[in-house]
């Protein structure tokens, strides 16, 4: 048996693994601009979770994941945006948790 939580786990590390030694080029382990480019365009096809990311412009959307700044995307980073993404979705779906905070970190639990 399978859960649905161990397939979204599993698959975000399997796509990561995947995405991030894709081109032989940069660091294995971690995802460079144009791995990010292509994670974003074959694994998110919902238009709901395309609008939040703007693959078209990926110089941003490196900026905006690569928290570190060392011009790669390294599982932390990835996990961050998934989860990020999570919680867009999140607030779409139930309209909770509404100010979009961009980088900042804010956990959504003062005044509702
Ligand atoms: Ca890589
Ligand atoms: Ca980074």
């Amino acid at each position: 048996m399978t859960g649905r939580l161990d397939s979204v786990i599993t698959n975000i590390v399997e796509v990561f693994i995947e995405y991030a030694e894709e081109e032989g080029k940069g660091k294995k382990h971690k995802l460079s601009k144009e791995e990010l480019k292509s994670v974003l365009d074959h694994e998110i096809q919902s238009s709901e979770l395309k609008g939040e990311i703007n693959t078209d412009d990926i110089e941003q959307a490196m900026e905006m994941l690569d928290k570190n700044h060392d011009g790669e995307v390294n599982f932390r980073e990835f996990c961050r945006c998934v989860c990020d993404l999570a919680k867009c979705y999140y607030q779409k779906k139930t309209g909770r948790g509404g100010k979009k905070g961009k980088g900042n970190e804010q956990e959504g639990e003062a005044a509702d």
